[in-house]
């Protein structure tokens, strides 16, 4: 039988504007923000595919709020995203890794009801090696009332996201979006430009046997953490009677793109180094896109003893412990840390 053109991945484009018009879980200002990030990414995705020609790798010689050195395509990444959405009338204001405070839409555009915060370029320390980065976003309400938007505006706990997602920008350009109705992930074809859906529902197995943590510090780890990779590592010989296998990108997006394929665990957690940050990652533009991702797959979320999604955030740049993927490994690395606490 010849296929017909009804058997061809669609593109974002036309997922949007059927989500909108059938299921009703979009109007018309989210899915131009959602067209917009993409087109935004796709613009990253050129400048990351460049590399050494476009002259971007290497370091901006700044250092963002949080003390990190920025890379050339950190800040770049960062330009990219603020000037595509801050013209089109769907924002209130924007927030991102790589700006200290929120970036208001400037007077002259017209402002919506939206807020978008992001990190334009995650796993910056990979940029110069070629190794998988990615952009990751969320999507809040802009509270009732507010005007001009500050810091305030963006404390809202993970449950209120109302479309979440990143770019991994790896041996394909691939876009992953929630909207609160499933996962569903678009591929970029470079030949017409454009993100052709290729997976309705992602769904992460419940069961996994790989994780991905950094090693070099499990000596600062806290003692259940230890235990629950300890009791990985002694395979079948030991209390779990299996194998596991481990890999770590350093790019949270590459790490969770693969959970959401295969399944397996994801773990940042708090160690002595981090103790008085509160974590390594980001609970704004890193933890919640993707937990929200995750629990839309099927997956589980915690920050070691609670769901990360009910946080209520202190402050924009606020970081947390990691704990996201196959729901029951991460159920069994939370119930350690809990059991661990209430002793
Ligand atoms: P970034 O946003 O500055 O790139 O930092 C976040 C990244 C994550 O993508 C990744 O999971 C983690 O930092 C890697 O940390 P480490 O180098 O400690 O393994
Ligand atoms: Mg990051």
């Amino acid at each position: 039988m010849t296929a017909t053109t009804s058997s061809r991945p669609i593109s974002l484009t036309r997922f949007l504007i059927e989500e909108q018009r059938d299921t009703r879980h979009i109007n018309a200002d989210l899915r131009l923000l959602i067209e917009v990030v993409a087109r935004a990414c796709k613009r990253i995705a050129i400048s990351v595919g460049r590399g050494a020609l476009g002259g971007v790798l290497g370091s901006a010689g700044t250092e963002n709020v949080q003390g990190e050195v920025q890379k050339k395509l950190d800040v770049l990444s960062n330009e990219i995203l603020l000037e595509a959405n801050e013209w089109g009338g769907h924002l209130a204001a924007l927030a991102s890794e790589e700006m200290d405070d929120p970036h208001p839409i400037p007077h002259r555009y017209p402002k919506g009801e939206y807020l978008l915060v992001f990190d334009p370029l995650d796993g910056s320390s990979n940029i110069d090696v070629n190794i998988s980065v990615g952009t990751i976003f969320s999507v809040l309400r802009c509270p009732p009332g507010v005007k001009e938007p500050d810091e305030k505006a963006f404390l809202q706990p993970g449950t209120k996201q109302v479309a979440a997602g990143y770019a991994v920008y790896g041996s394909s350009t691939m876009l992953v979006l929630t909207l609160g109705d499933g996962v569903h992930a678009f591929t970029l074809d470079r030949e017409i430009g454009s993100f052709m859906l290729t997976q309705r529902n992602l769904r992460i197995a419940e069961d996994t046997r790989e994780f991905a943590i950094n090693m070099s510090n499990m000596r600062h780890w806290e003692a259940p953490m230890r235990r629950y990779i300890e009791e990985l590592l002694a395979g079948k010989g030991g209390p779990r009677g299996t194998d596991f296998n481990m890999r770590w990108v350093a790019s949270m997006v590459a790490d969770v793109h693969r959970i959401l394929t295969r399944g397996g665990i994801f773990i940042y957690p708090l160690d002595a180094k981090i103790k008085d940050k509160g974590g390594k990652l980001r609970l704004l533009y890193e933890a919640n896109p993707m937990s929200f991702i995750v629990e839309q797959a099927g997956g589980m979320a915690t920050d070691g003893h609670d769901r990360i999604l009910e946080i209520v955030p202190k402050s924009l740049h606020q970081r947390v412990p990691v704990f996201l993927g196959s729901k029951n490994e991460v159920e069994r690395a939370t119930r350690y840390h809990r059991e661990a606490a209430s002793e």
